[in-house]
């Protein structure tokens, strides 16, 4: 099974996708995710540029050959973008070693350990009715577990806390801004640390003590604010506290740790199993937060999860909309095969999207499931796909009132 061609897809049918094709002579293609939210060209190019090339001619069975090829022959290892590369290559392997085994990727991977995955929602509100509205649509939806995030009075603009339904399509809700500049919002901390344990004592009084909740920081805390919050948070038993500080010192979650039994959660922008040596070797971490789009695909996930079972640390791996419909069904199809699985993140897409990534997996009750087809189960319209060309799109990013850039 030779890879004859590679093409690289650049689609923006929602927001912007980056999307690796393979061929082989046996006529069958396979798909990777190469997305990098607000730097997408920049895989594109590594790809396009760098990793095709080497592509071609290559026995497409051998995917740890080729991931360690790609990481250790290129001479400068890790880094988003590289790593960003590589899992789309790795996925598409998999993917296509998955259709000629005539399975579901998940039945390569050791099979199913589980029926469902369980899936959390971003629940949101400029304010408690409008966040009790969301909880409640979640609720409908078939959510069993939720993310909280509001507005915090003294601070205009808070990352993730959308429009009302109404005002703004809920599917349609993307935090990366289509222009040419990052929006601007502001930032308060201690507003922020006054207001957040009263926003979950109101959820946890009117949704009761089972409903799993979980709260994203961003990287906005020190480490002693991000102490005090977890302490704060105690009562209302979190499922996870999610990136509580900015991610490269491993050792600010010591000091949290030792002040705080909420549990923490972090990763998203990690993309080695190295950003995690002293998180999972310490036990610093409850849950993982990788998306297997960012840290070289599947192949270097799978060893990543594995080393964190040996320490009782679960999976929650990263599926925001940044994740195209290819890097979301290779997340699924690994929560199902390993034992250590703890949540799945699910921000479903938009209508274009789902138009332009064709796809068979499932979300009933609460529970996703990757489905049955040989592969991954999601297939690239090209055609739909021309429709939706490339337009630029920034995350915002955040300033104190004095002026000064703050942490993510
Ligand atoms: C968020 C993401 O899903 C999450 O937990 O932190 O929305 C994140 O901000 C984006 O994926 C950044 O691209
Ligand atoms: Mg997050």
């Amino acid at each position: 099974m030779n890879i004859t061609a590679a093409e690289v897809i650049v689609t923006s049918p929602d927001r912007n996708f980056v999307t690796l094709k393979l061929t082989t002579d046996d006529g069958l293609v396979g798909w990777g995710d190469g997305t990098l939210n607000g730097r997408e060209l920049s895989v594109a190019s590594y790809l396009t540029d760098h990793v095709v090339p080497l592509l071609l001619g290559r026995d497409a069975h051998r995917i740890e050959d080729t991931w360690q090829f790609l990481y250790r022959s290129a001479y400068w290892r890790r880094g988003p973008v590289t790593m960003a590369a590589i899992a789309a290559v790795d996925v598409a392997l998999w993917d296509l070693k998955a259709k000629a085994a005539g399975m579901p990727l998940y039945q390569l991977l050791g099979g199913a350990s589980r029926n469902g995955l369980m899936a959390y929602g971003h629940a949101s509100g400029r304010d408690e009715a409008e966040l009790f509205d969301s909880i409640r649509r979640h609720l409908d939806q078939g959510f069993r577990s939720i993310r909280v995030q509001t507005s915090v009075p003294g601070i205009d603009a808070v990352y993730g806390v959308r429009a009302p339904a109404g005002e703004e399509p809920e599917h349609h809700y993307e935090p990366a801004l289509r222009a040419a500049q990052p929006m601007e919002e502001d930032w308060d901390t201690r507003a922020y640390l006054r207001h957040i344990p009263r926003v979950f004592e109101a959820v946890r009084s009117e949704f009761g003590p089972e409903l799993p909740l979980l709260h994203d920081v961003h990287h906005r805390l020190t480490p002693i604010q991000a102490a005090r919050l977890g302490k704060d948070l105690e009562p209302y038993d979190l499922f996870w506290m999610e990136d509580c500080t900015p991610a490269e010192n491993q050792d600010a979650l010591r000091l949290v740790r030792q002040h705080t039994t909420t549990p923490l959660a972090i990763g998203e922008v990690f993309n080695t199993v190295w950003d995690y040596q002293t998180l999972i070797k310490d036990q610093l971490i409850d849950y993982v937060r990788s998306a297997v789009t960012h840290t070289g695909g599947i192949t270097a996930m799978r060893k990543l999860l594995d080393y964190a079972a040996q320490y009782q640390i679960k999976s929650g791996i990263h599926g925001p909309t940044d994740i195209s419909p290819v890097g979301m069904a290779a997340a699924l199809h690994l929560d199902l095969a390993i034992h250590n699985f703890g949540i799945q993140e699910y921000m479903q897409h938009g209508d274009a999207t789902n138009e332009v990534f064709r796809q068979t997996f499932s979300f009933e009750n609460g529970y996703l499931h990757p489905g049955h087809q040989p592969g991954l189960g999601v297939e690239l319209d090209e055609d739909a796909a021309a429709k939706f060309p490339y337009r630029p799109a920034y995350l915002p990013y955040n300033r104190l009132k004095d002026g000064t850039v703050h942490d993510w």
